[in-house]
């Protein structure tokens, strides 16, 4: 489940964050560059960087959800996003799990597909943005029927406070041995100034296959929230509802003409066998947060339907019956621009530096991916400019006493930097003793205390001259 509260820092309640590290690539510190190349990454949580590249070819795959709460959620928070063409960020089956013999897991109570009723009885689709679908069964005269027993979930989407979920999975298969029905899709989050997608985001929902001659449900799509002031690209964008499959039924009892088994299938070989099919799962939310002067590049390609019953069964399925199609939504960007990092200051990308306004927002964010770094943050010796004013480690105290900031660390100040390529002069003396000499005639100053304080003059001065060096 995910809060959402745009304008300031977006919250999440989606149990513990998971930060697993890209193989191949150096954990990245906040707001640097990263991009994905191969398919075998994995990612979750909430991660910050500069430029966000998915290569052409590449997938990242979003992990699923645990029992611990860890997983099934990925939120990007960038300065810039591309997806390449046939590149990917894939949550896919990555929300709630199915469990064997049981109805379908849901972040919201009565979300999942219901395990089959009846031995026999396929399983329903999991709901969200609409009801998961109802499993169906062949009945004695071949006809195909929705099933009672095999209930699809609750739809437990709520458009107006827009908060968005993982998908819900599809209910169990009864039958033998054990089976579980297809995952919900996962969170896929992408928040940046500027956005590319012209590859593929999807969070669909999972499909499981047909076991022991009985289907189980799909689960449903997830969600999908693009944010951005700049949105451009020819890519997809899918949150489908996973399909449930066609079963060919097995020996639900023997028998010796169709009228023997009850309505439940066909009397075949001596046995009631009932084809059936799973519920599809329904179509998650896409949530596009856009300025208000934006509109939707047609380029690019939304897809939330529902999961189809019985896919793949052929002649004697229940093609054509599908879940509920998702859905998706715009609304306004406050400030008609991002805050990527939370930090309270939209990007420079889309807003000018100015004043704090009605809403507490102000422009000028000149690393919006970076919560310590924008107009009014304290510059810190990093090598960055940390307070927007375009001078990277500018201005006084930035290091302790006794230290400078040099090339973006601070380094101790050298007491002596000169390069005779002699040794120190040492430290000055605590004090200087005038012996012996010449008397002074009562009455006058002594020599010896003017000459020593011309002395210590001079030791002075070279020290300092050492200490400028
Ligand atoms: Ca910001
Ligand atoms: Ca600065
Ligand atoms: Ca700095």
């Amino acid at each position: 489940m995910l809060r959402r509260s745009l304008g300031r820092a977006l919250s999440f309640s989606l149990g513990a964050l998971t930060l697993v590290a890209l193989p191949g690539l150096a954990a990245a510190k906040p707001a640097e560059s990263v991009t994905i190349q191969g398919t075998t990454n994995t990612l979750s949580g909430d991660q910050y960087y500069d430029t966000f590249t998915v290569m052409a070819g590449a997938t990242l795959h979003v992990l699923h959800l645990a029992a611990d709460g860890s997983g099934g959620r990925l939120s990007i928070h960038a300065n810039q996003i591309i997806i390449q063409a046939t590149g990917s960020i894939e949550a896919d089956g990555a929300g709630s799990q199915g469990t064997n013999d049981s109805d379908g897991a849901s972040p919201v109570a009565m979300g999942g597909g219901l395990r089959g009723m009846s031995m026999g009885d396929p399983g329903g689709g999991g709901a969200y943005s609409a009801a998961g679908g109802q499993g169906y069964v062949v009945d004695a005269t071949g006809m195909c029927q929705p099933n009672a027993g095999s209930a699809g979930g609750k739809s437990f989407f709520d458009a107006t406070n827009k908060m968005l979920y993982v998908g819900a999975a599809g209910g169990a298969a009864n039958g033998s041995p054990p089976n579980a029905g297809g995952a919900g899709g996962g969170i896929v989050e992408l928040i940046a100034a500027k956005i590319t997608i012209d590859g593929t985001v999807s969070a669909r929902g999972a499909s499981r296959d047909a076991f022991g001659g009985v289907a189980p449900g799909g689960g449903s799509g997830g969600s999908i929230h693009i944010a951005t002031a700049a949105l451009d690209g020819a890519g997809v964008i899918s949150v489908a509802g996973g399909d449930g499959k066609h079963a060919p039924g097995f020996g639900l009892m023997k028998c010796t003409s169709t009228a023997d088994c009850g309505g439940r299938g066909t009397c075949t070989g001596g046995m009631c066998i009932m084809a059936n099919d799973g519920g599809g799962g329904s179509g998650g939310v896409v949530l596009f947060s856009l300025p208000s002067t934006a509109t939707l590049p047609t380029s690019l390609q939304i897809v939330s339907t529902g999961g189809a019953s019985g896919a793949g069964g052929g002649a004697t399925d229940c093609m054509g019956m599908a879940a509920t199609n998702g859905q998706y939504l715009t609304e306004t960007l406050p400030g008609d621009c991002v805050d990527a990092d939370g930090d309270g200051v939209l990007s420079s990308s889309c807003s000018a530096p100015g004043p704090v306004g009605a809403t507490g927002l102000m422009g000028g964010d000149c690393d919006d991916a970076d919560k310590d770094t924008h107009p009014g943050a304290k510059e810190v010796c990093d090598g960055r400019d940390n307070d927007c004013n375009d001078a990277k480690d500018d201005g006084d105290d930035l290091c302790p006493a006794g230290e400078t900031c040099s090339k973006g660390a601070c380094v101790e100040e050298v007491s002596d930097a000169g390069s005779h390529g002699a040794s120190d002069a040492g430290s000055p003396p605590d004090y200087v003793r005038f012996d012996g000499g010449c008397d002074v005639p009562p009455g006058l100053p002594a020599e010896g205390s003017a000459g020593a304080l011309v002395s210590l003059m001079v030791l002075v001065g070279a020290r300092s001259r050492r200490r400028r060096a």
